[in-house]
């Protein structure tokens, strides 16, 4: 269920009558079940005329028909469907909608089941249940050939009163059903009921004809209006043009009518669907050529929801992700400093050491499940929440490695921050709002740089949308990935790879089995090269994955961020930082 449609039952409950009083026409759409009730209910059509809408069209409400949901439960509309299951199914469309709802009650039953039919229906919040002038047990009216027997019209309003009176409300409403045209009788007869029916406490009639002709109901309505001036009563009119479809709603609204009921439209499509899939599927053997009277797998999530919790899903999830320093890398451009025998982490800018400037950007974004990995130096870190490991092996090892030492970590998914850089909290807080497997952190100004200026080892992207097209928006905006490496040409190359990226649970689970059978074999051969698991940089692995068809995103960024390779780079920063 979506939790966007909703409404408290008793706003629901006043809307029939509210829109009545105000002299609206009122047109409403048949729901079977909970999905049925949510097309019905925000289905919408408009009209645009130099980009404003200028006409728009949706339901005003829902019909809980009972041959519907009689059929949706593989049940004819005899009466067979008992109360607690017709509850069942209005309770289901009233939880996951905000528009009106009127029930259809068959007969009503005895006049003490009506009362406690009718006492229910106004705690749910329906506003109008229509009870038809025929014996229980009913038959459904569209049947020609099913023997119809009505009831005596007297009975049937003393059934009607002693409802209203039961109910708690002004607001709910109870309308008197004619059948007589479909039990063979004439407009007499018809007009004979409405008169009782108009002095009894009934809110409204509806009035029901199974030809294919509006000629019966025109000349009711003609039959009804002379009644009302002669009465001095005037009550809400309802039909159901299921059979005299060729006129428009509004030529009914036109003649006289107030609501208009497409009783069973939602069932009958699915219906009609459902067989043409089935069918479909055997004629072929396969699913293909049904794909025209599907909708998308998406389509219904984001209908029922689903996407919705998604996101909120991946909100909450932001702040449990586990960061991953990996900072047990080569300081090779402090070699002739006091940092030489030091973690990067280590370094000093502007009197704050680097690890405590990415703790403080993670802290204030209420990351807290951090792990640090280092090789030389210990951290002269004060934080106790922050997780260290130590790779003995930092001088025969990789990045990959450093990282697969946090494997009871990154499981569940994670984010990787490489040890040498800065970066600000805006960039980490969107990185934290992308879903997809593997999001990488990268930037385009590489691009104005001269060839020679870009570091051999600076890890380098080819994206497939960068080529495609010109127009790119930076931050949030995520191309496809192609191409990850040290060894691509930086002319073929479109991006940096900054050292930050994000995996999803999939995406972490992907990384692990591909690193996995990677172990398995000896030597892997990227590219030209063969290299040893051991010797594989966090790009080698992206790479693989990549090869092995994972698809990994690039998230665009310009600027937020900086490196440190050697004390050139901080005194750099340090001019930047007030
Ligand atoms: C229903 O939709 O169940 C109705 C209308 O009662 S009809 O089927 O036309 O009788
Ligand atoms: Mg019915």
């Amino acid at each position: 269920m979506t939790l966007r449609y909703r409404i408290l039952p008793s706003e629901r409950l006043a809307m029939l009558k509210l829109f009545l009083q105000t002299g609206r026409k009122l047109r409403i759409m048949e729901a079977h079940d909970g999905l049925s009730a949510l097309i019905a209910n925000t289905s919408v059509i408009s009209r645009e005329q130099s980009g404003k809408v200028i006409e728009s069209h949706q339901f005003d409400g829902l019909w809980v028909s009972s041959l519907t949901d009689s059929a949706a439960k593989g049940h004819p509309d005899t009466g067979v469907v008992d109360v607690s299951s017709r509850l069942q199914t209005i309770q289901e469309i009233a939880l996951v909608t905000n528009k009106l709802i009127i029930v259809d009650g068959d007969t009503g039953g005895e006049s003490s089941q009506f009362e406690y039919f009718c006492s229910k229906l106004e705690c749910l919040g329906v506003s109008a249940v229509v009870i038809e002038d025929k014996q229980y047990p009913k038959r459904n009216s569209l049947e020609l050939g099913a023997i119809q027997h009505l009831e005596d019209p007297k009975v049937f309003a003393k059934k009607i009163n002693r409802a209203k009176e039961a109910c708690l409300s002004k607001e709910f409403m109870i309308f008197a059903r004619i059948e007589s045209f479909i039990a063979g009788y004439d407009l007499k007869e018809a007009i004979k009921r409405a008169e009782i029916y108009l002095n009894s406490q009934a809110d409204g009639i509806f009035i029901h004809s199974n030809l294919s002709s509006p000629n019966q109901i025109y000349q009711f309505i003609d039959g009804y209006y002379e009644l009302c001036a002669h009465t001095g009563i005037k009550k809400p009119l309802m039909c159901v043009p299921t059979t005299y479809n060729q006129i428009y709603d509004h030529e009914l609204f036109s003649k006289g009518i107030d609501v208009v009921i497409y009783a069973n439209h939602n069932l009958r499509a699915a219906h009609k669907a459902m067989r043409q899939v089935s069918n479909s599927i055997l004629a072929h053997g396969r699913s293909f050529e049904a794909t025209p009277y599907l909708s998308s797998v998406k389509e219904i999530f984001e209908d029922v929801g689903f996407l919705d919790v998604t996101a909120k899903d991946a909100q909450d999830e932001e702040k449990q992700f586990p960061i991953i320093i990996l900072s047990a890398g080569k300081t090779l451009g402090f070699i002739d400093t006091k940092f030489k025998d030091q973690s990067i982490c280590n370094v000093n800018i502007k009197g704050k050491k680097l690890i405590d400037r990415q703790l403080d950007v993670l802290k204030n974004l209420g990351l807290n499940d951090i792990t640090l990995i280092i090789g030389k130096g210990e951290p002269q870190i004060k934080n106790k929440q922050l997780h260290v490991i130590h790779n003995k092996d930092y001088t025969t090892t990789k990045s990959l490695f450093s990282l697969l030492l946090a494997e009871e970590k990154i499981k569940q998914g994670f984010i990787l921050i490489f040890g040498d850089i800065i970066f600000e909290e805006e960039l980490l807080r969107n990185l934290s709002k992308q879903n997809k497997d593997v999001v990488i952190v990268v930037d385009p100004t590489i691009n104005l740089k001269a060839k020679k200026q870009i570091k051999s080892s600076t890890d380098l992207v080819v994206s497939a949308n960068y080529r495609a097209s010109t127009l790119r928006k930076l931050n949030m905006d995520t191309e496809r990935v192609i191409d990850i490496g040290t060894d691509i040409d930086p002319s073929n190359a479109d991006y940096e790879f900054i050292g930050i990226a994000k995996f999803s649970p999939h995406g972490a689970e992907l990384l692990l089995s591909i690193y996995h059978s990677l172990c398995n074999k000896k030597s892997i051969k990227i590219e030209k090269n063969t290299k040893n698991i051991l010797q594989y940089d966090i790009s080698d692995i992206l790479r693989e994955m990549l090869v092995q068809g994972c698809s990994i995103e690039a998230m665009i960024i310009n600027k937020g961020w900086a490196e440190i390779h050697n004390p050139e780079d901080i005194s750099n920063i340090e001019g930047l930082i007030k």
